[in-house]
């Protein structure tokens, strides 16, 4: 039988393309009808390690995309969940689309499974309403499921394979059916259990890694003002066997680990002290590193800011994306200070983004004087030789020469 993946992006393109290298017969499934264009004419739409030679063994194994939705007994939907700035709560809008225009064309016991991270409780609160309003039974018409993802960017097809996952579904006995759908592909434990556990173990697995990254970032802190390397304390403490503390850097972005945890602030306000604290350690990061540009410039006698150059955009080593970056984040929220033309350079982002941004390594390095590793791309560490002559404030501990500064 077919399985439409409805959404394809970041995890619904590699999720689509491993089933159907596994055997299964797929169809992808996305509203954007240039990005199925693209797949159609076999290009991707992102950058990620091993992704091509999936996307080849996909396509000899028949893999179609379209804008349509196909009608199916087994859908998953890994559509946006768009994170409400001001509310801090997420927007289900196109889980419930997707949802509506499943039930426009599914078999009569069709099996939804949604993978896109939601708040706990939105598949009762906004997702159950929905299908009921139709007239639509669950359990009968239609079965709910949710199978959260738990892949990382920059190492996302060896994951897809060997994480554990979790599966929550109201029924037991179609849980069991689209695990042995994910079992095609993924080598790993695959855990079944009810929607809510589901939501909610998604949820506080980047919520308990943001907090130990705060952790780390806070010892930072600590370690700066008495000029202690926070990475040797760091080192030394995890030798420990039950100790495993995370590495401290210029902030925490990315869509998921700076977003989950703000559900569970947004539901349960006076029972978040913990991670509500962690959230703003990790967003006071970007400020952090322009005290310590600042403390840079003083010592070195440098007046002039557009002297400074930042490298990397991307939220993280090795990926294009650049979605709440700690270097947009220093930029958009500190643009009071930085307004004179910090130069920027990420050898991943292609398209333009910010103000001074360089396309060219080179020509990047003849503008500044201090270097700012935002980011530690392979492209840097491979390239050391071309910034030790410079002033450079390593704020991923990366560098291998002396004398570079350090969070
Ligand atoms: N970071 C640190 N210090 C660290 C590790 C990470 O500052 O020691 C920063 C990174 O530089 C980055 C941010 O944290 O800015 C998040 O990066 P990440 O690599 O920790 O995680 P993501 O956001 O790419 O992916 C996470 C993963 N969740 C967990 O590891 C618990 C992934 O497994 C999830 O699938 C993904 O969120 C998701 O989509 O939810």
């Amino acid at each position: 039988s077919l399985v439409n993946v409805v959404g394809l992006g970041y995890i619904g393109l590699p999720t689509a393309l491993m089933l159907a290298k596994s055997g299964v017969q797929v169809v992808g499934t996305d509203l954007n009808q240039k990005l199925v264009d693209s797949l159609n004419q076999g290009k991707l739409t992102f950058q990620e390690e091993g992704l091509q030679e999936l996307f080849d063994a996909a396509l000899a194994n028949g893999i179609t995309f379209s804008t349509e939705y196909q009608k199916s007994d087994t859908y998953i939907l890994a559509v946006p969940t768009p994170y409400i700035e001001e509310s801090k709560k997420l927007d289900p809008k196109y889980v419930i689309s997707a949802v509506n225009n499943v039930l426009n064309v599914c078999d009569k016991g069709a099996a939804i499974v949604i993978e896109s991270t939601i708040s706990p409780g939105t598949i009762d609160r906004h997702i159950r309403p929905v299908i009921e309003q139709r007239g639509y039974v669950i359990g009968e018409d239609v079965h709910l499921l949710h199978a959260p993802e738990r892949i990382i960017p920059g190492n996302m097809i060896y994951e897809l394979e060997h994480n554990s996952r979790t599966i929550g579904a109201d029924n037991p006995e179609v849980g069991a059916k689209v695990k042995a759908i994910y079992e095609t592909f993924c080598q790993a434990e695959i855990v079944l259990t009810d929607i809510r556990s589901a939501e909610m173990s998604k949820v506080i697995e980047n919520t308990y890694r943001d907090v130990n990254i705060a952790f780390a970032n806070e010892l930072a802190k600590i370690c700066r003002t008495d000029d202690i390397d926070v990475y040797e304390i760091i080192k030394i403490a995890n030798k420990h066997p039950r100790v495993n503390i995370l590495q401290p850097g210029p902030g925490v972005g990315g869509h998921c680990i700076s977003v989950d945890p703000w559900f569970l602030v947004g539901d349960y306000p006076d029972l978040t002290n913990l991670i509500l604290a962690a959230r703003k350690i990790n967003d006071s990061m970007p400020r952090h590193v322009l005290g310590r540009i600042r403390d840079i410039m003083r010592e070195n006698d440098i007046k002039d800011i557009s002297k400074i150059g930042l490298y990397g955009l991307a939220y993280k080593e090795n990926v294009d994306d650049t979605r709440e970056s700690p270097t947009l984040q220093l930029l958009e929220r500190l643009d009071e200070h930085l307004a004179f033309g910090v130069k920027v350079f990420d050898p991943f982002v292609k398209e333009r983004m910010v103000d001074h941004q360089f396309m060219n390594f080179e020509d990047f390095m003849n503008e500044i004087e201090v270097l700012v590793v935002m980011v530690g791309h392979d492209h840097i560490k491979e390239n050391m030789d071309l910034i030790q002559d410079k002033l450079v404030l390593d704020t991923k501990n990366i560098c291998t020469f002396e004398g570079a500064y350090k969070l």
